[in-house]
This record gives C-alpha cells, sequence and structure tokens, in this order.
C-alpha cells in the first residue's frame, strides 16, 4: 500500500486487490455473479435473504413486529447469506439484487414473485403490504419517509466512512477519522435535537423510520456498533439513548435482532429462521 502523505493519483485507477483493511477479499470494482448457484426457497410467503448485520436486522425487526401484531401473511424463511464467503455474488442472490448486498426479500405470495432489495425500500414494501408501521396520512406519511430517507442518506457517512476509517481499516488515517466523527456527531445531534420533544423520531408512533434508524444509531449508542461509544462520547445524546433504550425493550426487536446472527452469545445466534418457534 502507498502511503497516505506521497500519494498521487494515477493517470487512470487500477484495482488493487491487497489494498486492506476488514473487507478487502470481498470488495470489488464491478458488479454481477461471481458463480452459479440458486438460492434456497422455503414453504413461507417471504423469503429473505440477509445477515444480521444494521442493514439486515431493520427487515428481520419489521417482520416480527408485523408478525407480533397478527399478520399470519408476514410469516417467513430467512436463509443466512454469508457475505464475507462472498455469497452475495451467487447468481441466485445477484438475480433479486443486483447490487449484491444484504437484505434481499422475495415475495412469493404475488404471482409472479416480487423481488424487493435496498432495506429502506423493503420496510416500504412490507409497511405498504400490510398497512402498518408508515403512516397514510399525507403529512404524517411525509414526516416518516423523511427520517426513513434521512437515515437510508446519512448511514454511509456512519458506516461506510466512521465505521470503516475507525474500526476496520488497516491503519488508523487522522484525516478521514476526523472527517466521519464530525458527520456523526452532526447527524447524532440531529436526532437527539429532534427527539427531544417527541418520544419517536415522527411523533407518539412508532414507525419504519425508528425501524430503519435504531438498527443503525441505536446500535450505536447502546455500543453494540464499533465500540465507539467512548470516543464519539454518545452518553451527551441522552434523547437517542431514551429513545433507543425503550425501543429496544420491544420484544419484536429482541426476537429480529437474533435472526440470522452468527456471532455473539450462542443464545442470541440464529443463523436461520423457518418456523417462530425456532425463536422461543
Ligand atoms: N443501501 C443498502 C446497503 C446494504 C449493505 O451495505 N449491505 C452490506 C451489509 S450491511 C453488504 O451486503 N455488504 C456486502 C458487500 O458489500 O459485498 C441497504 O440499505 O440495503
Amino acid at each position: 500500500m502507498t502511503d497516505t502523505s506521497t500519494y498521487t493519483p494515477p493517470e487512470v485507477w487500477a484495482w488493487d486487490a491487497e489494498s486492506g483493511g476488514k473487507f478487502a477479499t470481498i470488495n470489488r470494482p464491478v458488479a454481477g455473479a461471481t458463480h452459479e448457484k440458486e438460492l434456497a426457497v422455503g414453504k413461507h410467503p417471504l423469503q429473505l435473504y440477509s445477515l444480521a448485520t444494521p442493514n439486515g436486522v431493520k427487515v428481520t425487526v419489521m417482520l416480527e413486529e408485523l408478525l407480533a401484531l397478527g399478520n399470519s401473511g408476514a410469516e417467513y424463511d430467512a436463509w443466512l447469506v454469508n457475505i464475507g464467503e462472498g455469497e452475495q455474488f451467487s447468481s441466485g442472490f445477484v438475480a433479486i439484487n443486483p447490487n449484491s448486498k444484504i437484505p434481499a426479500l422475495l415475495d412469493c405470495s404475488t404471482s409472479p414473485p416480487t423481488r424487493v432489495f435496498e432495506s429502506g425500500a423493503i420496510l416500504v414494501y412490507l409497511a405498504e403490504k400490510f398497512n402498518a408501521f408508515l403512516p397514510s396520512e399525507p403529512g404524517p406519511r411525509a414526516e416518516c419517509m423523511s427520517w426513513l430517507f434521512w437515515q437510508m442518506g446519512s448511514v454511509p457517512y456512519l458506516g461506510g466512512g466512521f465505521g470503516h476509517f475507525y474500526a476496520y481499516a488497516p491503519e488508523k488515517y487522522e484525516y478521514p477519522i476526523n472527517r466521519y466523527t464530525m458527520e456523526v456527531k452532526r447527524q447524532l445531534d440531529v436526532l437527539d435535537q429532534n427527539l427531544s420533544s417527541r418520544r419517536y423520531l415522527c411523533g407518539d408512533d412508532y414507525n419504519i423510520a425508528d425501524i430503519a434508524n435504531h438498527a443503525w444509531y441505536g446500535a450505536l449508542v447502546m455500543g453494540k456498533l464499533y465500540d465507539a461509544q467512548g470516543f464519539l462520547d454518545v452518553a451527551s445524546y441522552k434523547n437517542v439513548i431514551r429513545w433507543a433504550a425503550e425501543i429496544q425493550e420491544r420484544p419484536a426487536v429482541q426476537r429480529g435482532l437474533r435472526v440470522n446472527r452468527v456471532w455473539g452469545p450462542e443464545e442470541k445466534q440464529l443463523p436461520e429462521r423457518h418456523d417462530a418457534s425456532d425463536l422461543d
């Protein structure tokens, strides 16, 4: 690798497969499948292909919330996609998500089956399908969509920027850590100020904006992401912590967080979920 202080970009960038970092072995500058493999399909209407990362748990939490409301049509099979092993590049996965990232959903209750990728799109799809966790009035709906899209747009700074350079890069570089820490603290302040007068992000009711934001910013302030709670002084974002702690107690959240999880305490892991009783 080139010393960052002396690096001069070449005329045309070339792929340096040895660039280092936690995900260096799976990162590629091209799209598409690397190998032929069909996806397994289970017995339920919804087939989820995922992993319990913050983007993945948005969907399992939403599905568990829908089931907790009594929506039997939200029954799902959750299949594990091990992104460290490159399973997101199988031909079957690429067919339902050309972007090769978890989560991806296949709704087999429609004819033909409906594919949905991008965690935000999956949340909206499920909310509309089951008429839940998304207000129907234009004003409240716009507020919910605003906080949902805020999360989708801001989180690459948290994950791809701060998380990458603070936790995953092969060395600690001051410039990017400073840049992304500044932005993540600003984002936490945006949430904190909003939550100073609201129980949930959009007011009195919990919705998909809370589900999406909790998966990232909730995990961050509760010390479950990047081990950065001290560095970011998360204790100063008291409203975010109060909001995250309340959401974390929801039974559906606790169930959803375990699905497709293959790390941490054994009792919190469930690599695949094919029946509600798998979580009991
Ligand atoms: N914007 C996408 C991001 C999904 C994403 O980045 N997924 C990561 C795990 S959290 C992934 O699959 N990474 C595998 C890879 O980059 O090859 C979403 O919200 O669904």
